[in-house]
């Protein structure tokens, strides 16, 4: 398996689920304003939409969308623990953080990344972040992750939250949230990801 990822980008909540489940795998890093892998490839011909994760399976299919390449790598090893089984309701309530973390914190992000964005833009995308993230501090009340147990949406949910300081982002707000990074943080597969991307 090939995971395509720029370092630090939400292809890192990929790359920790990777390191999680202890396959072997390789990785390809992408830039994403040349649409260029490291080696010079043109990486919009292994993913037309040109942005990662884009996860390249031994057999040549390529699975993009970040919510269905996490599933796809906590259902390769169930014992993991990464999601609850198919079919469960847990596994729709996975599913519903999934969507969240992905729609309403992940894209709120995106005026922040652009520097053509306008301040009022960019005003407007940390408003609607301090209005979801009361959302997710509520659901670590008496939890160490979303789910009770560590799944794929907590390594999304550290991935996308790990941008607000560089973006201005301020998460004092929401007292819960630094001992919850702490706690991901800390995690042995978080810290080869991070590693392994270069991240301080
Ligand atoms: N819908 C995609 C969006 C992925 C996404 O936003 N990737 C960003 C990095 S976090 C990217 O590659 N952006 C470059 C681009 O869109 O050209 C998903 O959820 O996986």
């Amino acid at each position: 398996m090939k995971l395509y990822f720029s370092p630090g980008a939400c292809s890192l909540a990929s790359h920790i689920a990777l390191k999680e489940i202890g396959v072997p795998f390789e990785t390809v890093q992408v830039d994403l304003r040349t649409k260029k892998t490291k080696a010079g490839d043109d990486f919009t011909a292994i993913n037309p939409k040109g942005y990662v994760p884009a996860l390249e399976l031994d057999g040549g299919d390529v699975l993009t969308e970040g919510t269905a390449v996490l599933q796809y790598l906590a259902d390769l090893k169930p014992a993991a623990g990464l999601a609850p089984p198919p079919g469960s309701f847990e596994r729709y309530r996975l599913q519903e953080w999934l969507g969240f973390i992905n729609s309403e914190i992940h894209k709120s992000f995106a005026p922040l990344f652009n520097p053509s964005a306008t301040d009022a833009a960019k005003d407007g995308a940390k408003a609607v972040l301090a209005r979801r993230l009361p959302i997710v501090v509520k659901a670590l009340e008496g939890k160490d992750y979303l789910m009770g147990t560590f799944s794929v949406a907590d390594a999304y949910l550290f991935t996308v939250l790990s941008w607000a300081p560089k973006l201005g982002v301020d998460l004092s707000a929401f007292p819960t949230l630094a001992p919850y990074l702490a706690r991901v943080g800390a995690r042995p597969a978080v810290k080869a990801a991070r590693a392994a991307e270069g991240l301080g």
